[in-house]
């Protein structure tokens, strides 16, 4: 009998540096009384950021889904947009906050991410973009979807807000299709506590961007368009900087975790688990997504769900229900049957991930999921 663990086990915990060094980092705030409005953290972090990406082409904002607000205003993308129903809902209602009509298409089985033959099936003549996600940091198909976009002239726009440090081949993800929006929000792999990045091919949009983040306006006297509040603040720069050091075991531990649950769950009868990356992608291991198969596990996804919470274990369910489900878009007609994309989300769930997630702690829940489907077996072999 496995006793529940005495303190909540969430999806995530967010990465936070030594205490001291955050707080040697507020000083300098403290002495120079510099808070937000570019200041100099967040010089240093956009430097950073540049390094990193190897790109001058970004815009730093004070969250993602503001940031992706923000891009798709300063593409001029209107009309109809082509997307995914199963993200978080952010990806959707920045294209409502912009008048722009979501069109939900199907996903693949394997990764979770937008087909790209739906794509192409679903353009109309109002059709100005495709928004793919890099859902949990899989990578879409960024060939066929680049492919797609060129072909009928679209400009092709991807929530990575999950993907951060995540690369094909020797490239980063963020420099695939027009433009692409990172998430540092606390529950990311990367954080900033709140915070938001954009990285795009065009060098001129980085003035819109940078406008349209900070009121629209050019100089003390002229505001050239009406721009919003989204800009990052120093505390949020800090934290980013500070993380930046610790990317690569941040990742490292993620990895070792991601293994030992293949280990312990890839021959569990009911949970199926992705197919192994290919070679060629580095990815970042910011979820640990299994999907439960109800009639093989002997239990559904939602009674796993709840039996898991009994033991302190806080699963999540992302992302279900789609978004075309949710009261806010329920009224919005959708073509697509969306069958691979349901039956993702009927079945999905998170497990815990993140970089100070023991792996004894990972075994325990492991062992946990085993007993509970040993349990239903007993249960049925005891009935017959
Ligand atoms: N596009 C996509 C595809 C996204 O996934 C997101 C955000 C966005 C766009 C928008 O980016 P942002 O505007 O957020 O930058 C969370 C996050 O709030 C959200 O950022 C994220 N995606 C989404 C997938 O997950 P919730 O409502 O599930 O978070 P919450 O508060 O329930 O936190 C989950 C668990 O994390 C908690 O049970 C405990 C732990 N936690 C959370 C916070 C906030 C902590 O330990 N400490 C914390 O400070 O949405």
């Amino acid at each position: 009998m496995i006793k529940p663990f005495e303190k909540p086990i969430y999806v995530t915990r967010p990465f936070l540096p030594p205490l001291e060094e955050y707080a040697r980092g507020l000083e300098e705030i403290w002495e120079n009384k510099w808070l937000t409005n570019n200041g100099p953290i967040l010089k240093r972090f956009t430097q950073e950021l540049r390094n990193f990406f190897e790109s001058d082409n970004l815009s730093i904002f004070n969250n993602g889904t503001l940031a992706l607000q923000i891009a798709l205003q300063g593409m001029g993308i209107s009309g109809e947009v082509i997307t995914t129903p199963f993200t978080f809902v952010a990806t959707t209602h920045a294209l409502f906050w912009n008048k722009i009509r979501p069109v939900f298409v199907d996903i693949e089985p394997d990764y979770y991410t937008i087909d790209p033959d739906k794509v192409e099936a679903a353009i109309t003549p109002w059709t100005t973009a495709i928004l793919a996600v890099h859902v949990y940091g899989y990578p879409c198909k960024v060939n066929a979807l680049a492919d797609v976009a060129r072909r009928h002239n679209l400009k092709l726009i991807y929530d990575a807000a999950h993907a951060f440090g995540v690369n094909i081949g020797a490239r980063s993800i963020a420099h695939f299709g027009d433009l692409s929006m990172f998430s540092f929000h606390a529950t990311k792999l990367f954080h900033t506590l709140e915070g938001g990045l954009l990285i795009f091919e065009e060098a001129g949009l980085k003035e819109t961007f940078d406008y349209l983040k900070n009121f629209g306006f050019k100089n003390e006297l002229e505001v050239v368009m009406p721009g919003t509040n989204a800009k990052m603040n120093e505390m949020q720069a800090l934290m980013g900087l500070q993380i930046f050091k610790y990317l690569e075991e941040m990742i490292q531990k993620r990895a070792n975790i991601s293994e030992m649950y293949r280990h312990f769950l890839e021959d569990l009868p009911g949970i199926h688990l992705i197919p192994v990356l290919s070679p060629d992608i580095s990815w970042n291991h910011g979820y640990m997504t299994i999907e439960v198969d109800e009639k093989e596990f002997g239990m559904s996804r939602d009674k796993l769900y709840e039996e898991l919470k009994k033991y302190n274990i806080f699963t999540r369910r992302y992302f279900y229900p789609l978004i075309c489900d949710y009261a806010c878009y329920r009224n919005i007609a959708v073509k697509d049957p969306l069958t691979v994309a349901r039956h993702a989300a009927s079945r999905i769930l998170t497990l815990p991930i993140y970089d100070g997630l023991e792996l004894s702690t990972v075994e325990t829940i492991c062992k946990i999921i085993h007993n509970l489907q040993q349990n239903v077996v007993l249960r049925v072999v005891g009935k017959s």
